[in-house]
C-alpha cells in the first residue's frame, strides 16, 4: 500500500544484545489496524539473516551467564515482569486491540493471561521439582534435576499477542534458557510491549532477543540454526510441518501448537440457554479466531430445532464493529487474507449443500467500509464429511451438525485430524464422563465451551493439533528443560548396579 508515513508514526527496532536497533537489511514493514486500514499503528523491521544471526549470538553467549543464575533469582525478575505488565494492562490491551482487532474485554484478557503465567511461572523459580528416589546400593544416592537446553528460538500467532509469548518465553527463562523471538508480523507492537517490560526489569542483555519480520527470512533460521536447542512454535499445522522438518537434522526439541477443530456436543438432557451462550462465545469469541474456537457442533435430534432457532437469534443479534467501541461484541478478521479465507469457505459450504442459517456476507458499509468485518455465520445440515466441517476456518463460522445419540457425537467429533478441544452439555454424569475419557483431544470442557483454558493446566492438543508436547502448567517446564540424572556414591568402594546384588 503507498501512503504516506505520518510523522507521529513511531518505527520500531529489533532487540537483539540488549539494544533497541534497526534491520541490517534497512528494511521495514507497516502495522495497520484490521478494523481501520487508514490507521497505522507503527512501522517495524523487516529482518533478514543477519539480524538473526547477532540475535543467535547474542543469547548463546548470554546462556553461559544466565544457566548460573539461581533459579529463585531468575524468578525474582520474573515477579517484577507480572507486576509491570499489570502496571499497564489497560494501554497494552488498548494497543492489542488496535493492532489485531478483538474487543477490547478480550484483549484485557490476552494481557491477563499474560500476568497469571508470568506470576505462575515465577513460582517455578523454587520448585522445579526433581526426583529423589532410593538406589538399589548401598550407601548410594539417586535424584534427578531438570536442566536447561541453550538458546530457545520462539515463534508466536497473532490471536493472543502477548499471552502465547508468555507462555513460551517465561518458562524458557525461568528454566536457565535464553531465547530469540519472533512475533507474528500482525501484532509486533505488542511484542515489543512485553519485551520492554522483560528489559525494564532487569533480565540481562541477550537473554531475551527479539527480531521481527517474515518466516522466510527470520522463521527459517530460527528453525535450522545450530545455535539453537528448542523451537516452541504456534501457528498452522501446514507450517509447523515445515518446522519440525526443518528442525530435524540438527535434532532439536520441536514444541509444535497448531490447528483445531474443536467441537461443542449438547445432549438432549442439555440446559439449552447455558448451551446456546457457550456456543455463542466458543463459536465467535475472539471472532472465531481462536485455535480453541468451537467450529462444529453436535446437537442430538430431539432439541436441534429448539437450539437452532436460539442459536441464530442470537448470533444475528451480536454487534460487529471495532473492538475498541464499547459496545462492539464480535471484531473483524485480523487480515485481509484471513477474511478472504472466511468468505471462501462460507462459499464451500453453500456449494456442498449446507444451509446457510445466518450470516454469510462481509460487512463493508458506513464505518466498516475501512476493515476486515464479516457477519457471524452459522451452517446448519452440515454433514461431518463436507470441509466445512472438517477444517480449520479461524473466522466467525459455525457448523451445525445433527446426532441420535452420544455414541454418534462422540463419532462425529472424533472424526476429524485435529485434536484441541471438545466440550459438552449435559446433566447425565455418566455420560459426561464417558464422553471427557473417549474424546481424543488435550482439553476437555463439561458444561462449558471449549475455549478459556487457564495457564497452571497444559494447553495442547492430540493428532495433528500438537507433537505430544504442552505448554502452560508445570507440562511447560518439560518442553524447556531436560533431566539429568545423577547417582552420588559415598560407598569409597566400585558397586556395579545390576550385578552387585545384595541377598538377604
Ligand atoms: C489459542 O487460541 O491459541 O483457552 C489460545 C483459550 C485461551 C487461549 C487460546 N486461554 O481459549
Amino acid at each position: 500500500m503507498a501512503t504516506s508515513t505520518p510523522a507521529s508514526v513511531t518505527t520500531y527496532g529489533n532487540f537483539i544484545d540488549g539494544q533497541w536497533k534497526p534491520s541490517a537489511s534497512g528494511q521495514t514493514f507497516e502495522n495497520r489496524n484490521p478494523a481501520n486500514t487508514d490507521d497505522l499503528v507503527g512501522i517495524f523491521q523487516h529482518s533478514n539473516r543477519a539480524d538473526v544471526e547477532a540475535a543467535l549470538d547474542a543469547a548463546r553467549r548470554a546462556y553461559e551467564t544466565w544457566r548460573l543464575v539461581p533459579a529463585p533469582v531468575r524468578a525474582e525478575m520474573l515477579f517484577k515482569v507480572a507486576q509491570l505488565i499489570a502496571g499497564r494492562k489497560e494501554q497494552f490491551a488498548r494497543d492489542m486491540t488496535r493492532e489485531m482487532g478483538k474487543v477490547l474485554n478480550e484483549t484485557r484478557g490476552d494481557v491477563q493471561e499474560a500476568i497469571d503465567m508470568t506470576f505462575y511461572m515465577a513460582g517455578e523459580g523454587r520448585r522445579m521439582f526433581g526426583q529423589t528416589v532410593p538406589s538399589e546400593l548401598r550407601n548410594k544416592f539417586a535424584m534427578s534435576v531438570r536442566q536447561p537446553l541453550g538458546v530457545c528460538s520462539i515463534i508466536t500467532p497473532w490471536n493472543f499477542p502477548m499471552a502465547i509469548p508468555s507462555w513460551k518465553i517465561v518458562p524458557a527463562l525461568v528454566c536457565g534458557n535464553t531465547v530469540v523471538f519472533k512475533p507474528a508480523s500482525q501484532t509486533p507492537l505488542s511484542a515489543v510491549n512485553l519485551v520492554k517490560i522483560l528489559e525494564e526489569a532487569g533480565i540481562p542483555r541477550g537473554v531475551v532477543n527479539m527480531v521481527t519480520g517474515d518466516g522466510d527470512e527470520v522463521g527459517t533460521p530460527l528453525t535450522t540454526s545450530e545455535m539453537v536447542r528448542v523451537v516452541s512454535f504456534t501457528g498452522s499445522t501446514k507450517v509447523g510441518r515445515i518446522v519440525n522438518q526443518a528442525a530435524a537434522p540438527t535434532f532439536k526439541k520441536v514444541h509444535l501448537e497448531m490447528g483445531g477443530k474443536n467441537v461443542i456436543m449438547i445432549m438432549e438432557d442439555a440446559d439449552l440457554e447455558l448451551a446456546v451462550d457457550g456456543c455463542l462465545w466458543g463459536g465467535f469469541g475472539t471472532t472465531g479466531q481462536r485455535c480453541t474456537a468451537a467450529s462444529r457442533v453436535v446437537v442430538h435430534e430431539k432439541v436441534h430445532d429448539a437450539f437452532v432457532e436460539a442459536f441464530v437469534a442470537r448470533a444475528r443479534s451480536l454487534v460487529v464493529g471495532d473492538g475498541l467501541d464499547q459496545q462492539t461484541q464480535v471484531g473483524p478478521s485480523n487480515s485481509e487474507s484471513q477474511l478472504r479465507t472466511v468468505v471462501s469457505y462460507v462459499d464451500i459450504g453453500k456449494k456442498e449443500g449446507a444451509t446457510l442459517a445466518c450470516g454469510g456476507n462481509r460487512l463493508s458499509s458506513g464505518p466498516l467500509a475501512k476493515g476486515f468485518f464479516h457477519e457471524p455465520t452459522i451452517f446448519t445440515n452440515v454433514h461431518p464429511t463436507m470441509r466445512i466441517a472438517q477444517e480449520e476456518i479461524f473466522g466467525p463460522v459455525v457448523s451445525v451438525m445433527k446426532c441420535r445419540s452420544l455414541d454418534e457425537a462422540v463419532a462425529i467429533a472424533n472424526g476429524v485430524e485435529y485434536g484441541l478441544s471438545a466440550a459438552i452439555y449435559t446433566q447425565d454424569i455418566n455420560r459426561a464422563f464417558v464422553a471427557m475419557r473417549d474424546l481424543y483431544t488435550g482439553i476437555f470442557y463439561i458444561n462449558a465451551p471449549t475455549i478459556g483454558a487457564e495457564v497452571h493446566l497444559p494447553f495442547g492438543g492430540t493428532k495433528n493439533t500438537g507433537n505430544g508436547h504442552r505448554e502452560a502448567g508445570v507440562a511447560a517446564l518439560d518442553v524447556f528443560s531436560e533431566w539429568k540424572s545423577c547417582y552420588i556414591d559415598f560407598s569409597g568402594k566400585l558397586q556395579r548396579a545390576q550385578i552387585d546384588v545384595e541377598q538377604i
